[in-house]
């Protein structure tokens, strides 16, 4: 395996690695309680090699009373006995070294839990209140999930602010105190070994709320560079920014500001959403989704950097998003996303092509699902109007476990799991595609090696989008030489190429046989020209 450790490797060696997301609550469960945990990751480490993988992100393992699964951290500097000691840990990151693996880990710091001994201080001690943000009056704003942003505090005899829900107050970050408690965690987990920091939710750190700018405020870039400056400069750091724009993009990553090395941007998330946001579900709009990537491709080519991934722990899973549940479909849509100019990131289970999971209102157990509900049902709309729209966007089909056999629970766990295993692990799961030729994980395997063995055209070349307005097909041109095309459709499709590129040599191909005229439903195919 030709990972990277962050020790031998280039200060950009993140640039060509893949990342792969672990949610570790539904990884692997070592000790049977239901719950994933880092003993369990650490026996799948041969798995992620095989597959290819060079660093992982680990969502939240910090104590936490896991209102929002760990985004509510109570202890930024231990882990939660649920998954572990801080040694099994330190056996984690070792082990993972051993196979060239690195490290990162998730930072919640626009917000703690309430039960962080920060904010329990606060509503105590006056010397700790201004670690949050607090006012006389409740405006009348609401959070991400769906809440009041303002919470009333009787401690205090006033209002604290959230960003997200009441469970997760925002730290206040004007304040110096605040920001070099929070360089001491990053402190910590650098000398731990960590290489970086996937950093969530960041642009709500800076923020202005008496001018009414609730996030991406005056002082974001400064606090990023202070932020840097603690992490060091050959940490990776990837900034979660829901909103961010070409510009603001250029702004986090230009190298020479010294600020993060790469964003998750989300802008491919508007183009199956209506103006309702993620809960107003339109069929995709193809054309848009490549306008937008090509605008990014081209607009990030000099300068700048961004990642690749198709859905993380907050989305409901590709292959039944944007396609029919079917491994075809999981194999073109990782086609078209990994071998743009970025860096990757593989979400648990996308490599097996795992699919939604439609569950009963009761068997959720997510917040943000729980408070749409809610507040349909409140407004008046029927149970059988509601289920639909949370069957295809609640953050719970992300959050399902692993399926790694076709076992009893998918192999996850010999207990009684957390949130209930998809059924179809019975013929989707780790074991019997890494026997089968023909599996997404296999093709897997085979898109990362190429995109490995080429790194002058995927990470140097240039990006030309192929056909714009086609509404079927997704066809891009890498550094003047390699063709990738995918049919994002069911059905088959015409080759809308230059007659002279219909003959290039097949570099990697979804099916057994390629026809020169046409691509079959849910084609991938990647040639030279
Ligand atoms: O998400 C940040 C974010 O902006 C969310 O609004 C996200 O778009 C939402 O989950 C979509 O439904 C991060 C984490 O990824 C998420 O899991 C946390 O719940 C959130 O921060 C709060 O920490
Ligand atoms: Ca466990």
């Amino acid at each position: 395996m030709t990972g990277n450790s962050p020790r031998e490797a280039p200060p950009d060696w993140w640039k060509g690695a893949v990342f792969y997301q672990i949610y570790p609550k539904s990884f692997m469960d070592a000790n049977a309680d239901g719950i994933g945990d880092l003993r369990g990751i650490l026996s799948r480490l041969p798995y992620l090699s095989r597959l290819g993988v060079d660093a992982l992100w680990l969502s939240p393992v910090f104590p936490s009373p896991q209102k929002d699964n760990g985004y509510d951290v109570a202890d930024y500097v231990s882990i939660d006995p649920v998954f572990g000691s801080m040694e099994d840990f330190e056996d984690l990151v070792e082990a993972a070294r051993d196979r060239h693996m690195a490290v990162i880990m998730d930072l919640v710091l626009n917000h703690t839990s309430d039960q962080h001994p920060w904010f329990q201080c606060a509503l105590q001690k006056d010397e700790w209140k201004d670690f949050y943000i607090w006012s006389d009056t409740d405006d009348g704003t609401e959070a991400i999930f769906g809440e009041p942003s303002w919470t009333w505090s009787p401690e205090r005899e006033a209002y604290y602010y959230s960003s997200f829900s009441r469970y997760q107050p925002d730290l206040n970050w004007e304040n110096p105190r605040v920001r070099e408690a929070v360089y001491d965690v990053v402190r910590f987990w650098r000398r731990k070994g960590v290489a970086g920091f996937r950093l969530d939710a960041v642009p709500f750190i800076s923020k202005d709320l008496k001018s009414g700018i609730r996030r991406a405020g005056p002082r974001l870039h400064e606090f990023m560079k202070e932020l840097r400056d603690a992490a060091g400069e050959s940490a990776v750091l990837c900034g979660e920014d829901t909103e961010a724009g070409l510009e603001d993009a250029l702004l986090y990553t230009a190298p020479e500001r010294h600020e993060i090395s790469m964003i998750f941007e989300f802008g491919l998330e508007d183009y199956d959403s209506g103006p309702g946001g993620k809960w107003d579900v339109r069929p995709l709009d193809l054309p848009g989704l490549k306008k937008h990537f090509n605008q990014w491709q081209q607009g990030l080519q000099g300068s700048g950097w961004t990642s690749l991934f198709l859905t993380n722990h907050d989305m409901p899973r590709i292959a039944s998003r944007w396609g029919d549940g079917s491994p075809e479909a999981a194999k073109a849509f990782a086609t078209a996303a990994y071998l743009m100019r970025g860096t990757v990131f593989i979400y648990q289970g996308e490599e097996l092509g795992m699919t939604n999971h439609p569950m009963e209102m009761d068997e959720h157990a997510d917040l943000e699902t729980a408070n749409f509900y809610r507040a349909r049902i409140r407004e008046g709309a029927r149970h059988e109007e509601v289920m639909p729209i949370v069957h295809a966007r609640s953050r719970d089909n992300a959050r399902t476990p692993m399926q790694w056999t076709d076992g009893k629970h998918g192999g996850f766990t010999s207990g009684t799991p957390w949130l209930a295993v998809n059924p179809n692990c019975a013929f989707i799961n780790a074991c019997s595609q890494e026997g089968d030729s023909r599996s997404v994980f296999r093709y897997y395997q085979q898109l990362l090696q190429l995109r490995r063995e080429r790194p002058d055209v995927f990470l140097d070349g240039d990006f030309r989008l192929v056909d714009a307005d086609n509404p079927s097909t997704f066809t891009y041109l890498r550094g003047g030489r390699i063709l990738v095309e995918c049919n994002f459709t069911g059905t088959s499709q015409p080759r809308s190429i230059p007659l002279n590129w219909k003959d290039g040599a097949v570099l990697l191909s979804s099916g057994q046989r390629t026809d020169a005229d046409w691509l079959r439903p849910y084609e991938a195919r990647v040639t030279s020209c």
